[in-house]
């Protein structure tokens, strides 16, 4: 074998390798969709870091959340058209440590307080607190890292995980940081 033979493959030999790729056909899915897909593109999440509203960080590792209490969350997924259980930890737990106001404490002008999650793509959604927050809204919100019993794969160390969601918009893949904001 030449170290030129690869040139004499035929361009539309390669075009062909191109266009029936996985990657090529999550990336046209995606723009048919008018939707930013960087699914094939985006680095592995390894760490989540949580900032509060006074500006300080916490970063967690898998292992800093598999210490913490658990919760299942058992969710039927509109794009893979099947039921999925993913298990890792409640959001509220990890703002509560960041020092986010939760159950009775969550009043007032504290309702303008939202979350901004992230993936390492860069890919962000934001949720109001108090849909995180179990003790003030209907449905759960979790920081997944394994579903069906297995770690998450190229979805990850950490995905973000709701339960009201109709659709998986907000179930952001690679999570790799959630940030407090207020709207005042
Ligand atoms: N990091 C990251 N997460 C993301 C997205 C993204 O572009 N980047 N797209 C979202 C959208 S719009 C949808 S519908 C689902 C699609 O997930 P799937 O490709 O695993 O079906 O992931 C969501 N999470
Ligand atoms: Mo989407």
């Amino acid at each position: 074998m030449t170290a030129y033979k690869p040139l004499r493959v035929a361009p539309a030999v390669v075009l062909a390798t191109i266009v029936f790729s996985p990657a090529f056909a999550i990336e046209a899915r995606g723009q048919a969709a008018g939707e930013t897909m960087n699914h094939v593109h985006a680095a592995a999440s390894t760490s989540l870091t949580v900032t509060g509203l006074d500006g300080k960080t916490a970063t967690y590792s898998v292992d800093d959340l598999k210490a913490m209490t658990h919760k299942t969350l058992s969710v039927y997924n509109e794009h893979t058209k099947a039921n999925e259980s993913y298990e890792g930890v409640a959001l509220t737990d990890l703002l509560a440590k960041a020092g986010a106001p939760t159950g009775e404490k969550l009043r007032g002008k504290l309702f303008l307080i939202y979350v901004v999650a992230e993936g390492t793509d860069h890919y962000r959604v934001v949720y109001s607190l108090d849909e995180t927050d179990p003790a003030n809204h209907a449905g759960d919100v979790i920081v997944a890292y394994s579903m069906n019993g297995a770690p998450l794969g190229a979805d990850g160390a950490f995905k973000m995980v709701s339960s009201e969601d109709k659709r998986p918009a907000r179930w952001v893949r690679n999570l790799s940081a959630v940030t407090l904001w207020t709207a005042e």
